[in-house]
């Protein structure tokens, strides 16, 4: 599967709780279209996720769950790289040397550690702290050029590439410095209920958020409960500035019924929000409900699983280790004797 020619692509998602539309537009989405042009790697993080109190068997369960739902979405074992984080113990091994090169001040300054750290006041652990130079670890181990994620992840890229260059101005060039890739739609789908906040798999408040594991039921009564803009005249369901909520309505239902927000725009010219709510909930369930089948059916057939799981795991293994064993070298470690 490795092709030395082809570019490398690196992403993960946290196996934290239920998997969100905003994952989804945001992240998984994107990654599918790369499959066909790079040599890519698909990461379920279960490390990260253990920066926030998480229950053992909640964190098996979701951290399978993920699994399933990468290839239910699309995500081809054939050619891509599946696996777990933790099952490549390198991931660890580097960070600790990333942490010899990673300022306080610089992790201090993250805007997902103060987020965190206000949010979960009673465990700011040194994991969260930590959790950036875990990311950049990852990016890095693998010689990564391109990192397809969220907005909301883009400083944490930013500050992997610090860290490259840093570490190659230091010990001579080690690491490839990888680039961030967003995609223009999608890269920020915003809370339901606060069109200022972003969809969160951890946000308290269900009704905004829609998971991929919600019924048609659910999707429809949250869209209907989602909030929108006070004015509501024949031209009210449009994009702008000044219409943060139904901007992201639009954006969600442009993306999951296929169309641009002009062709959108124009469908529901004259319209009140009631019938774009209800369409956009058609779109949305027509795109989860076949996932979901399919995920259904991925999580009873373990065998399959687990051999994509090996498999990945032994792939991912090869490649982080030529590169951890560079690292150790480079800084001054001595090679196990064999
Ligand atoms: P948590 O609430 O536990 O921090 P999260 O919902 O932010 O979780 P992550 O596991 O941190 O999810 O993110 C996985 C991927 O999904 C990242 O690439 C991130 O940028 C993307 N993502 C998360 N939320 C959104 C969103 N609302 N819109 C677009 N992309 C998102
Ligand atoms: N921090 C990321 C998840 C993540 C990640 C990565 C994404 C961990 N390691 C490496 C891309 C590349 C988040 O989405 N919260």
């Amino acid at each position: 599967m490795a092709d030395e020619a082809k570019k490398r692509v690196f992403s993960g998602i946290q196996p934290t709780g239920k998997i969100t539309l905003g994952n989804y537009l945001g992240a998984i989405r994107n990654w599918l279209p790369l499959q066909q042009q790079y040599d890519c790697l698909f990461c379920v993080v279960d490390l990260h996720s253990l920066t926030v109190a998480q229950v053992p068997a909640e964190l098996r369960k979701n951290t399978l769950d993920l699994v399933a739902l990468y290839i239910a979405c699309g995500i081809d074992p054939a050619k891509s790289n599946l696996f777990i984080q933790s099952h490549v113990h390198e991931h660890t091994e580097l960070a600790w040397i990333l942490d010899t090169v990673a300022y306080v001040g610089e992790l201090n300054r993250m805007t997902q550690f103060k987020d965190k750290s206000r949010r979960h006041a009673d465990n700011i652990n040194m994991g969260l702290m930590n959790y950036p130079v875990l990311m950049a670890s990852d990016i890095l181990l693998y010689q990564t050029d391109l990192v397809p994620v969220g907005k909301d992840q883009v400083q944490h890229v930013e500050l992997t590439r610090d860290l490259a260059e840093r570490f190659n101005a230091r010990y001579s060039d080690t690491f490839v410095v990888p680039q961030c890739l967003v995609s223009k739609a999608g890269s920020s789908i915003k809370s339901l209920q606060d069109p200022s906040a972003k969809m969160s798999k951890s946000d308290p408040n269900e009704n905004a958020v829609i998971t991929l594991s919600d019924d048609a039921d659910a999707i429809r009564r949250k869209l209907r409960r989602a909030v929108t803009d006070s004015d509501s005249g024949p031209n009210c369901v449009r994009h702008g500035e000044d219409k943060a909520a139904v901007s992201n309505l639009l954006n969600i239902y442009t993306l999951c019924a296929g169309v641009s927000i002009d062709e959108a725009e124009r469908k529901f010219e004259g319209k009140g929000y009631g019938v774009f709510k209800d369409a956009v909930a058609d779109a949305v369930i027509s795109v989860v409900q076949p996932i979901q089948a399919e995920q259904k059916r991925l999580l009873a057939d373990k065998a399959y699983l687990e051999c994509v799981l090996r498999q990945g795991a032994e792939n991912a293994t090869h490649i982080a280790q030529k590169t951890l064993s560079k690292v150790y070298r480079k800084v001054g470690l001595i090679p196990k004797i064999r």
